[in-house]
């Protein structure tokens, strides 16, 4: 499997340096909450550097990915917002060799999140989130969750992410409402 600098390397030849800047972020971040966790400081590492693998792909190559891997069709209804978690666990498995399923569904799951989250799967949403380059509104309440309540800090994360899609028209992912429902709502 690749060293560190390896991954590091194919990671920035794929994404912008500001990007580039962010995943290092998120690493510091999912590390942090690794060792608060009991998570594997390994795994979260090699999650988090490889999270947004595939944000700079073209629309197009998504496209055809979408289309011609049998993948789910709704997702051309939305945008590389969407696609870049799915799409990227695809593409890290298949472009760097990582086979970890629980590395895989942390990349999967990192934007809208799932009904059923391992805890590394929640330490890459949340790092995604609070990491120390991100200043969205309620990030500070996230950051101070994180720190003893892992579960509510995911739950307020995707309460205010769906508090800022409803602001701006966005369309709302089918999947960021049953995270919504499991991690927010009361039964
Ligand atoms: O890739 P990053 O910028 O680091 O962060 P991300 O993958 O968590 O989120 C990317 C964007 O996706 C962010 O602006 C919020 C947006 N997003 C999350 N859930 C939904 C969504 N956009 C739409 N349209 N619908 C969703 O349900
Ligand atoms: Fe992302
Ligand atoms: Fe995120
Ligand atoms: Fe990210």
């Amino acid at each position: 499997s690749l060293t560190r600098n390896e991954l590091i390397e194919a990671v920035q030849s794929q994404i912008s340096s500001k990007r580039f800047q962010h995943v290092l972020g998120v690493e510091q971040a999912a590390v942090q909450l690794a060792e608060r966790y009991g998570v594997s400081i390994e795994k979260a590492s090699i999650a988090a550097l490889t999270h947004d693998y595939a944000k700079e792909r073209s629309d197009k190559e998504m496209r055809e990915l979408i289309s011609h891997e049998k993948l789910d069709l709704e997702w051309l209804d939305y945008g590389s917002n969407i696609w870049h978690g799915p799409l990227g666990a695809l593409l890290v498995e298949r472009e760097l060799g990582i086979s970890n399923l629980d590395i895989l569904n942390a990349i999967k799951h990192h934007t809208v999140g799932a009904e059923k989250m391992s805890l590394l799967e929640q330490v890459i949403y949340v790092a995604d989130y609070i990491e120390p380059g991100r200043d969205f509104p309620g990030v500070e309440q996230v950051r101070t969750l994180a720190a003893d309540d892992l579960q509510a800090a995911v739950g307020y994360e995707t309460k205010q992410t769906l508090y800022y899609l409803i602001e701006k028209n966005r369309r709302i992912y089918p999947k960021t409402i049953a995270t919504y429902n499991k991690w927010v709502a009361n039964p």
